[in-house]
């Protein structure tokens, strides 16, 4: 084999209970290009299993990597980076002369700092990496000549470590190949994800993706996309989340995205992200024809004077009575909030409340109330990074016994697997702190979600939200 390409998650049951359904696209997307450049991929997922205890996880991840190819790149969120960083300096020790590769939104948002942190790591493959890596590889199994004519990498040269200039985006999405779903075991992520186009043409402040996609959307034709339902329906995959945000922003394309879908028989249900200031009845009466059973949107917060400087565009009002209207066409309406900016008011807060109260019980959405979390590389957190606090409230990061206790008690109250993203957080936070603590309170800003941001009136703000939803 020539490389190992690793994913790294966190197991999808927790306690024999299902905490997440839903894998992710990029990774079988590398494996497909990578084999279409003539490279032999092995490809793996590393899943961070909370049960463990730390001993026992980081002594996994060592048998896991031993078997590995003489060159090892692992894909992870910013919530794994930690144990990654860790699985990195285990590879180095154990086989020096291996070249380990971090990719994916975790590293990439924190390259040029991680890197000139922690030695061991040999490269970063920032951003999307079709195009990148199987570059990288080719260079790296010729000796590594070449590496620094290859845009989108973070590498060391003379001791230094230096960025070889902006990835190359993938310009046109058709002519990747078809990620390779080989590999996506069905049984463990019986909803998988699809992508319909990348990036996003809005800038919301608190947000990574707009960070990481950067603003040019581009979008792929609904040929292709039925070409990729079609791999996932023989593989006996029954409902898709598209993970795009921009699913709904182009009527014509919806259309043409219907109209494949029936003409070509794909029989799947889906679930796909709207955006509140754009979508319409018209709209969500389409989509749910095409067998839309879930929609997602992101209201982010009951307080108008919060929405204003987040986001804009609409009133909480406004975003509420559009969720109303579209309600009665899904099955199954989810809803995002967020608490815990820094400029949020305790009145915000009990609006947010009021808000998640009302959707929740009025209009029987399926609502999320996260604490809003640190991600490097957003405007906000340029912008308030100064402020980044570790909070007793966040215990549940920071103690597995305190996560373990909240966790089984969330579990046992939503009953609904989609709800717990808090849950997952949990899961993967306290189980990643418990083996990397050193370097995460060492390097609050390589690793901020770990922490939160400072904001007004915070310990009554806790109580307020504990009793919703651990945070
Ligand atoms: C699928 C998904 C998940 C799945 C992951 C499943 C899995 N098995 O890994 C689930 C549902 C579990 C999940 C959970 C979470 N997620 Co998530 N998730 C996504 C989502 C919707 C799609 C990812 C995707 O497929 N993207 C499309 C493909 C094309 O991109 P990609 O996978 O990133 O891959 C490209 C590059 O990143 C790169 N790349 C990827 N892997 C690798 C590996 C190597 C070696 C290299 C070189 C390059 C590379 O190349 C790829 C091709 O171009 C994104 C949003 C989005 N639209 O991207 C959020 C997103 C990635 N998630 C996010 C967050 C915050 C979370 C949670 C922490 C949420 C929470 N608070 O609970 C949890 C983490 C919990 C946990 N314990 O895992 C953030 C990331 C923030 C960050 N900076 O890390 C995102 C961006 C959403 C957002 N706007 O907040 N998530
Ligand atoms: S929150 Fe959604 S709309 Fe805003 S920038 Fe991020 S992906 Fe785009």
């Amino acid at each position: 084999m020539d490389i190992t390409l690793v994913n790294i998650a966190s197991k999808t049951t927790y306690d024999g209970k299902r905490v997440n359904l839903l894998s992710t696209v990029g990774i079988y997307s590398l494996a497909a290009c990578l084999e279409q450049a003539g490279v032999k991929v092995d490809f793996r997922e590393y899943f961070l299993d909370f049960e463990k205890g730390p001993a026992r996880e980081l002594a996994a991840a060592r048998t896991f990597f031993s078997k590995s190819a003489g060159i090892v790149a692992i894909g992870c969120h910013a919530i794994h980076l930690p144990f990654a960083v860790k699985a990195v300096q285990a590879i180095k020790k154990d086989f020096p002369g291996k070249t380990v590769i971090l990719g994916g939104i975790g590293p990439s948002i924190v390259a040029k700092p991680l890197m000139e942190k922690f030695p061991e790591i040999d490269l970063v493959v920032v951003g999307e990496a079709e195009i990148s890596l199987p570059k990288v590889v080719k260079a790296l199994l010729a000796g590594g000549k070449g590496l620094a004519k290859i845009p989108g990498l973070m590498l060391r040269e003379g001791g230094r470590v230096k960025s070889t200039g902006p990835q190359t985006a993938v310009t046109d999405l058709d002519t990747l190949p078809l990620p390779a779903y080989k590999y996506l075991d069905v049984k463990r992520y019986p909803q998988p994800m699809a992508m319909s186009a990348r990036g996003c043409p809005f800038s919301c402040p608190f947000c990574s993706l707009s960070a990481y996609w950067k603003g040019k959307i581009r979008f792929r034709s609904a040929d292709k996309m039925v070409e990729e339902l079609k791999v996932l329906q023989a593989k006996g995959v029954k409902s898709v989340f598209f993970a795009d945000p921009c699913f709904m922003f182009d009527k014509k394309r919806l259309l043409q995205f219907i109209a494949a879908v029936k003409k070509n028989r794909v029989k799947l249900e889906y679930k796909c992200y709207g955006r509140l200031d754009m979508v319409s009845e018209e709209m969500c009466r389409l989509l749910v024809g095409a067998n839309f059973k879930t929609i997602f949107f992101g209201l982010e917060t009951g307080s108008d004077a919060v929405l204003k400087q987040i986001k804009g565009g609409f009133t909480v009002a406004d975003g509420l009575e559009k969720i109303r209207r579209n309600r009665k066409y899904f099955p199954r309406v989810e809803v995002s909030l967020m608490w815990g900016f820094p400029f949020e008011t305790l009145e915000d807060l009990k609006q947010t409340i009021a808000v998640h109260d009302y959707l929740k019980n009025e209009l029987k959405c399926v609502v999320q109330l996260t604490w809003f979390q640190p991600f490097a590389n957003t405007a906000y957190f340029n912008k308030y990074k100064d402020s980044l606090v570790r909070h007793e409230g966040l215990s549940a990061i920071y103690d597995r016994k305190q996560s373990r206790a909240q966790v089984l008690s969330t579990i046992d109250d939503c009953g609904e697997f989609d709800y717990t993203i808090s849950l997952r957080s949990m899961i993967g936070h306290s189980h990643v702190y418990s083996m990397a603590a050193d370097i995460v309170d060492a390097n609050p800003l390589l690793f901020p979600d770990f922490y939160r941001y400072q904001t007004p009136d915070l310990p009554e703000k806790i109580r307020l939200v504990n009793r919703i939803v651990p945070s």
